[in-house]
């Protein structure tokens, strides 16, 4: 039908014929080659990237027959400084990308070398617009902050999606979050203690001093660095409205957690297995890099 695409037989390749955006300038993702970034530490570290999430607003976990995502109420949440400035940013979802295999999977890559998956936050700049779908129109109207995923140990946080990810095997399932799912968890960050937050300098580097959290209004500052460019969604139909935010830190999720992602359905439950597509799991859920043209790659922290 017309708005249907996949990463299959209506490919990232083929989505130009029915998203025009697609073919646009500043697509997303690119390959981010770390000798041509741009360092501009004093411009972005002025206004250190900063985060709240709390747990309870993850509520839901859905199988939307090409990743798996959790809706948030955006109840509490934001995001704010660095790339965003002054504007407050609300989470909407997160979701991932991974591959058949674990030497693939993320969307973007460093230096040409991709990553087994990729952990993207969508979030939407709630000072200039009333709704997501309003900002998903605007050129400064979405921030997705990437993670790259690295095969390792099991990763506490993501354990409790995979549990229950048996739940939305499903295409159109959808299951309700009773634990708390902490999404500033699935960050590559150094997290302050239960009831203390260390702060960060405008340098970027830890500070000794250890504040109490009732002091801090933010949750967590990025102390490891990021990458930063402007572009577009990954997914049909591919909105130019994307500052992107990707950590160069990775974080690690076991092989075993991997391959219960790959275990989701791209097709609802009674219906047919279409077999001659690796049995219709959800698998290679990654768009391949566009080229990054006249924009700039900026860098922030080490
Ligand atoms: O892939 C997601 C897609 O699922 C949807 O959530 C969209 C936001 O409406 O975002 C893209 S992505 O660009 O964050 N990969
Ligand atoms: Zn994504």
């Amino acid at each position: 039908s017309k708005d249907e695409w996949d990463y299959f037989r209506n490919g990232p390749s083929t989505w130009v014929t029915k998203f025009p955006m697609a073919a646009g300038s500043r697509q997303s993702p690119v390959n981010i080659e770390t000798k041509r970034v741009e360092s501009d530490h004093e411009a972005l570290s002025s206004k250190p990237l900063r985060w709240k999430y709390p747990a309870t607003a993850s509520r839901k976990l859905v199988n939307p027959g090409y990743c798996w995502r959790v809706d948030t109420d955006g109840e509490g949440t934001f995001l704010s400084g660095g790339p965003l400035m002054d504007d407050v940013y609300k989470l909407e979802q997160y979701h991932c990308h991974w591959g058949c295999s674990d030497s693939r999977g993320s969307e973007h890559t460093v230096d040409g070398q991709a990553f087994a998956g990729e952990l993207h936050l969508v979030h939407w700049n709630t000072s200039k617009y009333k709704t997501f779908a309003e900002a998903a129109k605007a050129s400064d109207g979405l921030a997705v902050l990437g993670v790259f995923l690295k095969v390792g140990k099991t990763h506490e946080e993501m354990d409790k999606i995979a549990r229950l990810l048996p739940y939305v095997s499903h295409k159109d399932e959808v299951v309700g979050i009773t634990e708390p799912i902490d999404p500033g968890k699935l960050l590559p960050v150094r997290g302050g203690r239960a009831g203390t937050q260390r702060c960060v300098n405008p340098c970027m580097r830890w500070a000794d001093r250890i504040i109490p959290r009732h002091e801090n209004k933010w949750d967590f500052q990025d102390d490891n660095g990021y990458w930063t460019y402007l572009g577009s969604l990954t997914t049909p139909p591919c909105n130019e409205s994307v500052t992107w935010i990707l950590f160069k830190k990775y974080i690690e999720v076991s092989h075993h957690q991997l391959n219960i992602f790959r275990n989701l359905r791209k097709f609802p439950r009674g219906e047919e297995c279409p077999c001659h597509e690796n049995h219709g799991v959800v698998i290679n859920n990654f768009r391949p890099p566009l080229p990054l043209g006249n924009r700039v790659l900026r860098e922030c922290g080490s």
